[in-house]
């Protein structure tokens, strides 16, 4: 790890709100790895931006008689609540419909061009001749010509995640006639160009997931498609050639421009240099598995085209599915928890803690489930963690006046204790690093329930000899504790550091964790339980509730 980093994760479509199953995969990755970065004393700055572009959108905007900028500013506004609300910390959020990703894309366009990686060529492009429209896209449904996957969108398939070079059986997605051909002049970015040095970049980067390397190989081998990059639409990034005659680029092309784009905007107000601290930071890009061909090629083909003047991801984190009981989330069927719905209900670090502990570091699609996320919160955060910070600093108020006590001479157990905390930062830290989030914070919980043991074990209200250690090293746990959570749950971490009579916001840093930093006569603050349980009568609630249509 370097000193500096960057992480991004996926921009989110400015057409609609934002819902667990965004949140599980990318966002809440990102944000506790970049809280973890910053507290180990990096400088990391977490960057995202809606994803204004594109024919969906357009589509959207259409149907709801506003114009796409209206619409756009719309969602972008709401994303940015939702995400707040949820304690989502980017510290910048722009748009790729930002005059500065405009014309960076642009310049990005020409450089592309004048080095010969793009060329035009006459098409034949669906067209609806009930609706008078070039039908790029989403505009087309159809089955993959892959995997015979029905019901398809012609930019991308679902099921194998392919992009489909020509879907099968097109009907119009507006009005459901099958299309007729016209032509077209379109642009294309040579992908083809740039196999070997995909390849290359992939066997040498060694932070990226296997897994995802070996089958992004076979992409790569079985032979890479030039990728169509201009649509017949009005709303996108114009294409700035005089021939282009207005048409606009794909927003598969500008939209992960914006990575860079909004970095550079944003350190550049702030009067850092944004293109050096670009290439010497460490770049994560966060993804879900959908997304894999855009991340792993033609990202990194688009930066190799402007000979690498913006360095490549170091770390592509790629998570799999969010499925809600064990279903498809679905938005037209209402199969979906909408994140600020969601935290109507409970706190934000409930379901932070719940989304991290279910979501390894892999592809693996995984489940939100109403009975589990009970289970989960009322039996491993409330049973376990809530109960021995309560605990350990209502009996500190009680015996000891509220003051940490001195410690005498440790036994087996005091020093086995001890040890814990010594080495609780590494222990978690290498997971961090790994990106294994969820093992990291079963760490983390696995050292508060040896501290609950201990506490069970020792029994400090019997006041015999050995009480005073007990009740000082278990203060000194909580402290830990509430430092090494700070990036699952950071309002419930903060709370902990209050409780513990120190500061309003921990101003810690990682290792810190593995100080015994509480010393004796240190006055605890105001102590309260952390978290309430979460009722089985309100759980049936949630689910009846699924499927029926909620407000947005
Ligand atoms: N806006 C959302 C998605 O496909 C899309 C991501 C863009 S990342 C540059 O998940
Ligand atoms: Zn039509």
């Amino acid at each position: 790890m370097g000193k500096k980093a960057i992480v991004t994760s996926a921009l989110p479509y400015a057409n609609g709100e934002i819902h667990l199953g965004h949140i599980a995969s990318t966002y809440l990755p990102a944000d506790v790895t970049n809280r973890y970065l910053k507290l180990t004393g990096m400088e990391s700055y977490y960057v995202c931006a809606s994803d204004d572009f594109g024919t969906p959108i357009l589509i959207q905007s259409e149907q709801e008689g506003k114009t796409p900028a209206e619409y756009v500013a719309h969602w972008n506004k709401r994303a940015l609540d939702d995400f707040s609300s949820f304690n989502i910390g980017f510290d910048y959020f722009y748009r790729t419909s930002s005059e500065e990703n405009i014309s960076f894309v642009q310049d990005v366009f020409k450089k592309l061009n004048d080095a010969g990686h793009i060329y035009e060529r006459e098409i034949i492009q669906f067209y609806c001749d009930n609706d008078k429209k070039f039908l790029p896209d989403r505009y087309v449904k159809g089955s993959c010509p892959h995997c015979n996957a029905e019901d398809q969108y012609s930019d991308l398939c679902e099921n194998c995640g392919r992009v489909p070079d020509e879907i099968v059986d097109p009907k119009c997605a507006i009005c459901g006639k099958p299309p007729t051909r016209k032509k077209t002049n379109h642009y294309f970015f040579k992908l083809k160009n740039f196999g070997d040095s995909l390849s290359r970049w992939l066997d040498e980067n060694q932070h990226l997931q296997k897994d995802v390397k070996k089958y992004v190989q076979n992409w790569i081998r079985s032979g890479l498609v030039d990728w169509d990059i201009t649509r017949d639409i009005s709303w996108g990034v114009p294409i700035p050639l005089d021939a282009a005659n207005g048409k606009v680029l794909y927003g598969w092309f500008d939209n992960h421009l914006a990575y860079i784009s909004a970095t550079l905007k944003f350190l550049n107000d702030k009067g850092i240099d944004g293109k050096k601290f670009w290439n010497t930071a460490d770049i994560y890009h966060f993804i879900g598995k959908d997304i894999v061909y855009h991340h792993y090629l033609f990202l990194p083909a688009m930066r190799l085209g402007i000979g690498s003047e913006y360095k490549l991801p170091d770390f592509i984190p790629t998570r799999g599915h969010l499925t809600l009981q064990a279903k498809k989330i679905s938005k037209s069927r209402n199969w979906y928890i909408g994140l600020k719905e969601f935290l109507q209900y409970y706190p934000a670090d409930y379901l932070r803690y719940h989304l991290v502990s279910i979501n390894p570091y892999s592809q693996d699609d995984l489940n939100f489930d109403w009975d589990d996320f009970a289970t989960r919160i009322n039996s491993e955060l409330i049973g376990n963690l809530g109960n021995f910070v309560n605990r350990a600093l209502e009996f500190t108020k009680k015996e000891f006046d509220g003051k940490v006590p001195e410690y005498e001479s440790f036994d087996e157990k005091d020093a086995e204790a001890e040890q814990k905390i010594r080495s609780l930062a590494a222990d978690v830290g290498d997971l961090m690093k790994q990106n294994h989030l969820d093992r990291a914070l079963k760490k983390i919980m696995e050292f508060s329930s040896h501290f609950n043991q201990y506490f069970q074990h020792k029994e400090p209200w019997k006041n015999g000899p050995g009480t005073a250690n007990c009740v000082y090293l278990s203060v000194n746990a909580v402290r830990s504790i509430s430092i090494a959570i700070l990036p699952f749950m950071p309002e419930s971490a903060n709370k902990i550091w209050m409780q513990l009579g120190l500061d309003k916001k921990i101003s810690a840093k990682w290792n810190d964790m593995s100080v015994l930093g509480m010393s004796a006569n240190h006055a605890l603050g105001y102590t309260s339980p952390l978290f309430s349980k979460v009722k089985s009568k309100d759980i049936e609630n949630h689910k009846k509730r699924l499927g029926t249509i909620r407000t947005r």
